[in-house]
């Protein structure tokens, strides 16, 4: 079966000092392994996916990324040099490897120029955003212009979490909370919420968001949602639709990746249609067997298994 993973991260040894960030929450020894594997793009990372019967990786640079860059004109500079980088190496293994653009939403306008020449001239598939921009959120009035051309080249933006600018006084004296295990996705969450509360999918009712780590909780909560929606007063906003889930039912697309575990698959089958589900691994924070494994024995029928496995990803894609 074709398996396409859609959360395939790497790094650039002049970008990798964005991470640093990231390597405090981690265990040394594993941030170490992470960031030697995110280096190597074509030597153990096409083995390891021969291994797991990965037939293509859609690469995306390492979390925090560009976003990370404080200086706009710096992070346009080296968002072009990753991006051409990322198609050089992508056109040296064309059956592999796709990607996702790297964006300096720093500068709104060069932002949204460079996702239309990473579509158009560099053949990449949409981008990936860590979370947010030096505190800018995609809901930001001055970023709909991303969306504009996101929605009119037809590519998804892909949600990937990274580090807050601050923590909610509830993880206050709890760091261990703070990372990818707890407050990366309830951030990410919470960060769609701003997107369908502020009018985004209003303004774009065709933009795709895709979202990492099984809908990082969603999919489990669109009744509630919805529910709590006609109770709560509604602070002036007024939606296009009903109600919060008809957006996500719509509008999102999650990938599996970081979550082998047949339950939060289920629900999100049930929650969003297996339309709307796409595989990832997270490599190479997970390893791409275990994500393999788990895609190919999970109890879902196998015509589900095909749309998750690469049917999605070629549609969606266009690969
Ligand atoms: C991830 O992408 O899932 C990730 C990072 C950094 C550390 C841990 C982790 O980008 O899971
Ligand atoms: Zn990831």
């Amino acid at each position: 079966m074709r398996t396409i993973g859609l959360e395939e991260h790497f790094v650039t040894p002049e970008l990798v000092g964005y991470g640093a960030g990231s390597a405090s929450i981690a265990q040394p020894g594993a941030w170490k392994e992470a960031s030697r594997r995110l280096l190597d793009l074509t030597g153990e990372r096409i083995a390891g996916m021969d291994a797991a019967g990965l037939d293509v990786q859609v690469l995306s640079l390492n979390a925090p990324g560009i976003q990370a860059e404080p200086d706009p004109a710096v992070a346009v500079a080296r968002a072009v040099a990753v991006n051409d980088l990322l198609a050089a190496t992508i056109a040296e293994h064309p059956s592999r490897f796709a990607g996702f653009c790297a964006l300096p939403l720093q500068d709104p306008q060069a932002a949204a120029k460079e996702l239309e020449r990473c579509v158009h001239q560099l053949g990449l598939r949409g981008a990936l955003v860590n979370a947010h921009t030096q505190g800018r959120y995609l809901d930001d009035p001055e970023l709909r212009v991303v969306w504009e051309y996101a929605e009119g080249l037809d590519v998804p933006l892909y949600l990937h979490p990274a580090n807050g600018v601050d923590h909610p006084h509830v993880l206050s004296g709890h760091p261990e909370l703070i990372g990818p295990m707890w407050s990366w996705g309830t951030d990410t969450a919470s960060h769609v919420l701003r997107l369908i509360f502020g009018g985004v999918f209003d303004d774009f009712p065709e933009a795709k968001l895709l979202l990492g780590h099984m809908g990082e909780g969603l999919p489990y909560v669109l009744w509630r949602l919805d529910s709590r929606w006609g109770f709560h007063n509604h602070h002036g906003i007024e939606l296009h639709r009903d109600n919060p889930s008809e957006y996500l039912r719509h509008n999102l697309y999650i990938t599996t990746s970081g979550v082998c575990s047949a339950p939060p698959l289920l629900c999100a089958l049930l929650a969003l249609g297996s339309d709307h589900i796409l595989f990832g691994t997270d490599y190479p924070f997970e390893e791409m067997d275990t994500a393999t494994e788990f895609l190919r024995t999970a109890p879902i029928s196998d015509e589900d298994r095909a749309s998750i496995a690469h049917v999605n990803a070629e549609r969606l894609l266009r690969l």
